[in-house]
């Protein structure tokens, strides 16, 4: 049995085409159904729904023998024990620092003033401002990052960006740019050697429909 970890939503919706060039098929959808564990028209493959930040976790640790998640929450989960083959294409978007549009926030930077900075991603902000050697304040939020500047709970964000629509309507501007973002297949490294055949037909599948319609 091979175990494909992944996240409901555009994760999923963009890992239906690579199945069907490995042949397989999900029976249930994932947003219909309450079903964690779902059926494929392969006997031998069987996908896991989970959280975006939890699909590292299920795969380092055996839960799943393989799984698709974004470079974004590779970076801050760590990828210990992950083999990563394969950078699939799909859920492109950039990680990005934003402010409000009346925050100057060059000035900000080149005067050396201390930023509030809040966001889902410490790790990569902490790096980031370091490189840059700008001393910052980081806020751990879980969620509509968005929102801290526009009620002064920080002076920046560092977020995901896709079309820049959710910036634009609360008065936010993109003022770096840190990487750009996709999603990655990761294999848990004992499953890779104990089902070899099964998960490299998988990866070869899918290597085979990357960037493809
Ligand atoms: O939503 P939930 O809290 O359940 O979990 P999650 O946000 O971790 O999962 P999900 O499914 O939203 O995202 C999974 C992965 O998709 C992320 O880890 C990224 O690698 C990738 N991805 C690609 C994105 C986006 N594009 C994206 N635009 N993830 C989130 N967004 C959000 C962004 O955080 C911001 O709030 O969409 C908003 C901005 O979008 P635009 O188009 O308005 O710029
Ligand atoms: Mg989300």
């Amino acid at each position: 049995m091979i175990t494909l970890a992944l996240s409901k939503g555009r994760i999923f919706e963009e890992t239906v085409p690579l199945l069907k060039a490995a042949g397989i098929e999900v029976l249930d959808d994932p947003e219909k159904s309450r079903k964690l564990i779902l059926d494929t028209n392969q006997p031998g493959v069987r996908v896991l729904v989970v959280r975006a930040t939890d699909v590292p976790t299920y795969v380092q640790y055996g839960g799943a023998d393989m799984g698709i998640t974004g470079k974004d929450t590779l970076l801050e989960h760590g990828s210990q024990g992950l083999y990563q083959p394969l950078d699939l294409q799909i859920a492109k978007c950039r990680i990005s620092v934003a402010v409000r549009a009346d925050f100057d926030y060059a000035s900000a930077v080149k005067q050396g003033s201390r930023l509030k900075v809040a966001t889902k991603y410490v790790a990569i902000a902490r790096e980031f401002f370091a490189s840059k050697g700008v001393h910052v304040d980081l806020i751990k939020l879980y969620g509509s990052m968005e929102l801290a500047p526009l009620v002064g709970l920080a002076d920046a964000i560092v977020d995901l960006v896709s079309t820049g629509n959710t910036l634009k309507a609360n008065h936010l501007v993109e003022v770096e740019r840190i990487m750009d973002i996709s999603s990655r297949l990761v294999v848990n490294q004992a499953a890779l050697k104990l089902k070899q055949e099964p998960i490299r037909a998988i990866i070869d599948a899918f290597a085979g429909a990357v960037g493809k319609p």
